[in-house]
């Protein structure tokens, strides 16, 4: 047994915090995100609220007209930051290596002080224990033998769950009939793929391994070994305030609502990250977004990704987070990779999984810059190397702005 894994995923996250602050909140539905006469999304509900079919990113009026009876209101994000640093703490105390991968859920390599799963088993409980106690919210927990696993372990009880999956065997047991998403990094486009060629759960990708890889090619190869259970990702310490990272921003001399702009605003920090990376010859296995908002609130959101070695996986990956967020207008963008390393990842790279070649990559960056040139009438192509001083960056955006 190479390693032992504990994934823990706070329940209802924000709502929880809320609730535990405000009692009278208990037992009713609540729904943190915008209120039903804004623009925006749900962040999270309560359990109460999931009953009437309220999600997640859903569309605020959407989540209304489900359930007009419940509470709803603006999340406080410094509040959950804060509660988040004190999950770190106990967590830490736990691990040889932490890795945060939203501020409410984290791998901890436990095999150090556990030894074994009944160590793992006792250490999970204790988790669990402690952060009722010490914060007064509950949390799922999954021990496991990889990190797919014990991720889907921590959400199989969810909430104020335990679950443990202790062989590729029994990891496969459990999922063999479920959809295709159900395995990591089978998200919608993927699963659609895989559905037009009849291929719906995980037993069919076992039965037909050879036609995934061929149709998926490196990814194919991935998920049909994790449709065996086999996963030796290591956790990788990471805590996002702490982490090394390389990040550019700018400040808008207007605020932004024009969200496509944003993205194109993206492209131009991304390509400015990955030339510092280059440079400082550091690679990074996430990337982050932030945004402060018209009104000062600042959010941020990350997603670790298998590399972030070109600027176009940066500028994809934060525009992907983009379209998650709630469409205020915006003061500042700003988008950076982190986790680096001076090495790139051998075990399993971004290329490897979606073979997709650096030329590739180059070719598909050099068409979105011509979309840019046609958009705004500028030559990026030719001045890439003075977009990265951090004048002509800026002059350039609000240049941009106006004439786009
Ligand atoms: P999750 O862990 O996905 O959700 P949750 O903790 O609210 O509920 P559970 O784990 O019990 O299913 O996300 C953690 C927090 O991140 C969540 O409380 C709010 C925030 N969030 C958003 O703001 N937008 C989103 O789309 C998602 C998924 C989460
Ligand atoms: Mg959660």
């Amino acid at each position: 047994m190479d390693q032992i894994i504990i994934h823990v995923d706070m329940d209802a996250f924000f709502a929880a915090v809320e609730i535990r602050d405000d009692p009278s909140l208990r037992g009713k539905p609540l729904i943190i995100g915008s209120l039903p006469n804004e623009r925006g999304v749900v962040a999270t509900a309560s359990y109460e609220a999931r009953k009437y079919g309220v999600h997640s990113a859903m569309n605020i009026k959407e989540a209304y007209r489900l359930c007009p009876n419940g509470i709803y209101m603006h999340p406080h994000m410094e509040k959950y930051k804060a509660v988040s640093g004190q999950l770190h703490e106990i967590w830490k105390s736990y691990a040889s290596a932490l890795e945060a991968i939203a501020f409410d859920e984290a791998y901890l390599d436990v095999k150090e002080q556990a030894r074994n799963f009944e160590g793992a088993g006792r250490i999970g409980h204790e988790i669990k224990q402690r952060i009722r106690n010490e914060l007064g919210l509950s949390c799922s927990v999954g021990v496991a033998y990889s990190k797919t696993a014990a991720k889907t372990a921590s959400e199989e009880k969810k909430p104020d769950g335990y679950f443990e999956i202790l062989s590729p065997e029994d990891y496969v047991a459990l999922i063999i009939d479920r959809d295709v998403r159900s395995l990591y990094t089978v998200g919608e486009k993927t699963a659609r793929k895989l559905y037009d060629n009849g291929i719906h759960t995980v037993r069919d990708i076992q039965d037909r391994q050879e036609q995934v890889i061929r149709l998926l090619g490196k990814q194919g190869r991935w998920i049909s070994e994790l449709a065996f259970g086999i996963d030796d990702r290591k956790v990788t310490p990471y805590r996002p305030e702490d982490a090394k990272s390389i990040g550019r921003e700018v400040t808008f001399q207007q605020d932004v609502v024009n969200y496509e702009f944003l993205k194109d605003v993206l492209l131009l920090l991304a390509i400015c990250v990955d030339m510092r990376a280059k440079r400082v010859g550091l690679h990074g296995k996430g990337v982050a977004l932030k945004l402060t908002y018209a009104d000062m609130r600042q959010i941020s959101r990350s997603l670790t990704v298998f590399s972030a070695d070109s600027a176009l996986d940066i500028y994809r990956n934060a525009a992907a987070m983009l379209d998650q967020v709630e469409r205020l207008p915006v003061r500042l963008i700003g988008t950076g990779i982190y986790n680096l390393s001076g090495e790139a990842d051998r075990q399993l790279s971004f290329d490897d999984i979606f073979e997709e070649s650096e030329l590739g990559k180059e070719r598909e960056l050099g068409k979105l810059l011509d979309g840019l040139r046609e958009k705004y009438g500028l030559d990026f192509a030719g001045h890439l190397e003075q977009i990265r001083q951090s004048d002509t960056l800026h002059k350039t955006v609000e240049y941009m702005r106006k004439y786009g």
